[in-house]
């Protein structure tokens, strides 16, 4: 992509609504454009972040065997009177009308709708475990919609259900989702700390969120500092592992703001190991067993041949949460640096382009269409601008890699830098070595 030519409003003046980094860089990069308090339009450059982020969740959740599918965002009220949510969840939910007078709602999270869909395909144990999922819009009627898309009320959620026949299997499917997240988050170069939580609306007695630290994150949080020696790599993906891993997470005291107790937190931890920060929840996992599923009546054989209720739990990923998240956690000197797999471009072409350099960008042309042979997305700035506000635009796009051709390029070397770190001057031929997939 040219940069003249790409859909990029850089915007100058901003909100003052707009608080935190991740929301004034969303502005003025023309990533999002606000449509309504709380509702947002993704424009070409979020778009493209948030659906690489989006297909990094998928593969994790496919290499875990949870199966895609999609339920609709508008949803009929009368399983959520089955469930006794409809009341319950207040005026956080969307209710609408259709012409009929039928009530209906936005989703807000689909508990009710997968029960209902599973209870009429489903009778038998031998047909599970199951793990399903999908990755849809959601709607919330947030009272305080603030920080852009980090709290806002419609966005892009995945969330995955699992049904299995006793505790013992369910807490299995919990373990391989806890080991997917720390995956998926391990992918877009975030550190993600699993935290004991509260399950809120959403009920049941086991649940985690996980929280990558940032000093505008909205969750406090207490840990001792060696949960982020575990690393998680050390566990195999089968059942034993899984399980130790859970533990071995749950053994080291790791709380949000609700569960904490100070005298705990000074019972478990050392002085100097303690830590007090601010994080913000990119994902949280619920077992809640047959909450969903005694309402609904779903109901399966089982093996000794007695109908039991079917046990579940529910997983969910902010996906547009984290295109914030991942900036909140990587912007740093005013320079943003994208991770490698989520970056809009893999590299940036800034040629410099005056009465003296006319032949640099065609060299830059040259480059870029060896690259996209390679099947590397280039971002070639053919603007004339001056190489300072050059510089100073790339700072925000947060691109990881640039070739620069100015005056430290000769005919068949240029200048490639790593945003934040190492610089040589190398042929065409290393840098396709050092940008190959
Ligand atoms: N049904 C469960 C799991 S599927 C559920 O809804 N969990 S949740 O309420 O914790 O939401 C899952 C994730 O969605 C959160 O961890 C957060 O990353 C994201 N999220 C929740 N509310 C918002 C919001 N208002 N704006 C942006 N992202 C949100």
């Amino acid at each position: 992509m040219y940069l003249s030519k790409l859909f990029l409003p850089f915007t100058k003046n901003l909100p003052s609504e707009a608080k935190i980094k991740s929301h004034q860089l969303m502005l003025r990069t023309g990533m999002i454009k606000q449509s309504a308090a709380g509702i947002y339009s993704w424009l070409p450059l979020g778009f493209k972040v948030m659906k690489k982020i989006e297909n990094i969740v998928r593969e994790e959740q496919n290499k875990i065997g949870a199966q895609e599918m999609l339920m609709p965002t508008i949803q009929s009220a009368d399983i959520w009177k089955e469930s006794g949510r409809y009341d319950d969840y207040g005026q956080e939910m969307l209710r609408i009308k259709d012409r009929q007078g039928r009530e209906m709602l936005y989703g807000p999270t689909n508990e009710e709708l997968i029960t209902e869909i599973f209870r009429s395909s489903i009778k038998s144990y031998k047909s599970l475990p199951q793990l399903l999922y999908h990755i849809q819009w959601k709607f919330r009627d947030e009272i305080r919609p603030r920080f852009g898309v980090m709290r806002c009320r419609e966005f892009y959620m995945k969330d995955a259900y699992s049904f299995d026949i006793d505790d013992e299997s369910a807490k299995k499917s919990y373990n391989k989702m806890f080991y997917a997240y720390l995956k998926t988050f391990e992918r877009m170069e975030l550190k993600a700390i699993p935290m004991a939580a509260e399950t809120g609306p959403i009920g049941g007695d086991l649940s985690h969120e996980f929280i990558i630290l940032a000093d505008t994150g909205e969750s406090k949080i207490y840990a001792d500092k060696s949960i982020f020696e575990i690393n998680p790599s050390k566990y195999k993906d089968n059942d034993i592992s899984l399980e130790k891993m859970r533990q071995d997470f749950s053994k080291v005291y790791a709380v949000t703001d609700e569960k904490f107790n100070k005298n705990e937190f000074d019972n478990n931890v050392k002085k100097n190991n303690q830590i007090i920060t601010k994080g913000i929840e990119v994902g949280h996992i619920f077992y809640f067993s047959d909450k969903y599923s005694k309402p609904l009546n779903c109901l399966i054989d089982s093996k000794e041949g007695n109908k039991t209720n079917i046990k579940m739990g529910s997983y969910g990923i902010g996906v547009s949460r984290l295109v914030a998240a991942v900036i909140e956690a990587k912007f740093n000197n005013n320079k943003m640096k994208w991770p490698k797999e989520i970056s809009p471009f893999d590299v940036s072409i800034i040629p410099m382009i005056n009465k003296n350099n006319k032949d640099s960008l065609t060299k830059a042309e040259n480059i870029y269409s060896e690259l996209k042979k390679q099947n590397i997305d280039v971002l070639l700035d053919d603007t004339d601008e001056s190489m300072s506000n050059k510089f100073n635009k790339h700072d925000l796009l947060g691109v990881p890699y640039q070739i620069i051709i100015g005056s430290k390029s000769s005919d068949n070397k240029f200048e490639f830098r790593e945003v934040n770190g190492e610089s040589s001057v190398i042929d065409l031929q290393n840098i396709k070595l050092k940008l190959k997939k």
